[in-house]
């Protein structure tokens, strides 16, 4: 299928592509075992300038946008959910600076960024707030020229690798969610720790750990916003970076496809290969036509946030959950092909399988997009 990218957005997503297949390919079982993170790719990334491809040039970025943004994941993603995972997780964790931080904030973190000379995460999570974001603990006391935080964020991804966090805490606990203020806390800040390296089912490249705020003191220069726009600034970050996770499970849908594509084609039974039965050629035509929808709907919804559209919370569920829900089919779809050697670590097949897991999940579960876009479709309505 033909997007239509520019000249520029071509010749990032070639890059990425070059860099999936060429660098991260080779490593993505060593790093899937080891459950290391994967700095010198990280390096190359940094060295090739795609961390920088959503930000503005005015603060050391190449000016493009989400799109530019999903086209990298996507081809990372291609060769190793986990290891994407440093690179998509870093464009979280901005999210909420590059959209509602001040230019102070934005000439301080944003450039380091582009470089890819700090990583960034997003901390929302915690232990009873999952699903209901709104149930945050974390609390920010304002003291003089301070904010001093204390609570634990879980599920951290990026976290005790990055540099920069941005964090959602409670300001006012009287006001509830409007109640809720963003921060930027520097790893280093005392009074902020890391837990243990959470064990994982996949995406085990990609560093997830609690983050632990014990009386830690964040400048008051560092808030987001206003008091009170913590909520509201989380849920545009979630509705920017959906299409992120929309691109994630199309590169892991396509990496699991492109193994049992090439399985197919050598793999010899009753004389032929089998991707000359039929059985098999179906399910690969179905697969490789969701993955195209998919991958249609999570370009257009990035699209949509480069346009500046700014209600757009419905179609960014959209595009994660169509996307996430084809990943995880096309992955088991891809082990099923594969047969028993589907099913062992010697090939990628199943790491796709573990990794497509986690999209249906994080950034909000499948059955929350389904709220979401439910929602929307019946405030649309009242709207008539
Ligand atoms: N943009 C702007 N405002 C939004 C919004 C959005 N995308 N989503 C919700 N809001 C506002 C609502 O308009 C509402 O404001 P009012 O009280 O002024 O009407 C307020 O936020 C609360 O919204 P809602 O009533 O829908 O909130 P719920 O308590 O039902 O919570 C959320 C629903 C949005 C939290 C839930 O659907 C969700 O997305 N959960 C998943 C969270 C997530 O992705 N976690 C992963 C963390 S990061 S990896």
């Amino acid at each position: 299928m033909d997007y239509m990218l520019t000249d520029t957005q071509a010749m990032i997503r070639d890059l990425a592509r070059k860099i999936a297949q060429e660098k991260i390919k080779p490593v993505a079982a060593h790093y899937d075992e080891t459950e290391e993170f994967a700095w010198p790719i990280m390096k190359i990334l940094a060295e090739s300038d795609l961390f920088g491809v959503y930000i503005p040039e005015q603060y050391g970025g190449l000016g493009g946008g989400i799109l530019d943004m999903c086209l990298v994941t996507e081809e990372l993603s291609r060769a190793c959910g986990g290891i994407a995972l440093g690179y998509a997780g870093t464009g979280l964790g901005t999210l909420p600076i590059l959209q509602h931080g001040s230019e102070e904030q934005k000439k301080k973190y944003l450039p380091d960024i582009a470089k890819g000379k700090r990583l960034a995460a997003f901390c929302l999570t915690e232990a009873e707030a999952g699903s209901d974001a709104g149930a945050i603990k974390t609390t920010a006391r304002k003291e003089g020229d301070k904010y001093i935080l204390n609570g634990t964020k879980q599920w951290i991804t990026n976290a005790g690798e990055a540099e920069i966090y941005t964090v959602i805490a409670i300001t006012d606990k009287a006001k509830g969610i409007r109640g809720a203020s963003a921060f930027i806390v520097e790893k280093g800040t005392k009074g902020m720790e890391f837990g243990k390296k959470e064990k994982k089912m996949g995406i085990r490249a990609s560093a997830t750990r609690e983050v632990i705020f014990t009386d830690c003191e964040v400048p008051a220069a560092n808030l987001i916003s206003r008091e009170g726009m913590g909520f509201i600034v989380a849920m545009k970050t979630l509705d920017t970076s959906r299409p992120g996770v929309a691109a994630q499970a199309v590169g892991i849908g396509q990496g699991a496809l492109d193994c049992a594509l090439d399985y197919s084609r050598t793999r010899v039974q009753f004389g032929v290969p089998i991707s000359s039965f039929q059985a098999v050629q179906h399910m690969l035509a179905d697969m490789g036509t969701q993955i195209e929808a998919a991958r249609a709907l999570a370009y257009s919804v990035a699209r949509m946030a480069d346009a500046g559209v700014k209600s757009m919370s419905k179609e960014s569920a959209m595009a994660k959950l169509f996307a996430s829900d084809v990943a995880m089919k096309v992955a088991v779809d891809a082990v099923q092909i594969m047969g028993g050697y589907g099913y062992m670590r010697d090939y990628p097949a199943e790491k796709f399988m573990r990794d497509a897991k986690i999209t249906q999940i994080y950034e909000g579960t499948n059955q929350i997009q389904r709220n979401v876009i439910a929602a929307n479709m019946i405030k649309e309505t009242l709207k008539k």
